[in-house]
C-alpha cells in the first residue's frame, strides 16, 4: 500500500490510552474489515486500541506491543491477518492473554488465512473466528463476552444485545445496546 493511503487509514483508528482490548491487523489494508470489530467494541463502550502491525514486517514492534499488553491493562488481543496469516500465532507466542484470530480475505478467498490462523501447535492457543466481517464482529463480541465475565454492567448490555435479535435480525453489528 502506498504511504499516503496507509496514513489515511491509520488516522481513523481508535487509540485509547487505557485499552481493555488490543486490535492488531497485519496491514492498514485490513482496516475496512476490522473497523467492524472496532465499531462493535464502541457499541459496548469497550476501550480499545487498533494498530496495523505485521509479524513479518514489524516483528520487534509486535513483540514489544503484545509482550507489554498485559502490564498496560489489556485483557484480550484480537489479531487479524490475511494470506500467510502468522500474526495471531505470533501474538499468542508473546502473551498469555487470550488471542482471537480473524482471517482476512485474500487472493485465495481467505482459506489460506483461515488455515494459517487456526492451525496452531498444541500449547499456544489462538481462538479463530470466521473469515472477514463476520469474524471481525464476532471477535469483538467474544472479547466483550470475556470481559463481561467480571463486569455485570457489560453483561447486561450483552443480554440486551441478544434480546434485540428478535426485533431486528438484519444487522449484526448495529444491534449492540
Ligand atoms: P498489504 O495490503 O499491506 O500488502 O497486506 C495483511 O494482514 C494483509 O491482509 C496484504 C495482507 O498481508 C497480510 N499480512 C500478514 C502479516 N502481515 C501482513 N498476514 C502477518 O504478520 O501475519
Amino acid at each position: 500500500m502506498e504511504p499516503g493511503r496507509r496514513r489515511r487509514y491509520l488516522g481513523r483508528m481508535p487509540d485509547s490510552d487505557n485499552p481493555l482490548v488490543l486490535v492488531l491487523m497485519g496491514s492498514a489494508s485490513d482496516w475496512p474489515v476490522m473497523e467492524h470489530a472496532s465499531t462493535t467494541l464502541d457499541d459496548f463502550g469497550v476501550a480499545h486500541q487498533c494498530k496495523a502491525l505485521s509479524a513479518h514486517r514489524n516483528p520487534a514492534k509486535v513483540s514489544a506491543v503484545v509482550g507489554g499488553a498485559r502490564e498496560r491493562g489489556v485483557q484480550v488481543v484480537i489479531a487479524a491477518a490475511g494470506a500467510a496469516a502468522h500474526l495471531a500465532g505470533v501474538c499468542a507466542a508473546h502473551t498469555t492473554l487470550p488471542v482471537l484470530g480473524v482471517p482476512m480475505t485474500s487472493a485465495l478467498d481467505g482459506l489460506d488465512s483461515l488455515l494459517s490462523t487456526v492451525q496452531m501447535p498444541g500449547g499456544v492457543p489462538v481462538g479463530t473466528l470466521a473469515i472477514g466481517k463476520a469474524g471481525a464482529v464476532n471477535a469483538a463480541l467474544l472479547a466483550v463476552e470475556i470481559l463481561a465475565l467480571h463486569d455485570q454492567s457489560l453483561h447486561g448490555r450483552l443480554v440486551a444485545y441478544r434480546a434485540k435479535w428478535d426485533e431486528r435480525p438484519e444487522d449484526p453489528r448495529r444491534t449492540a445496546g
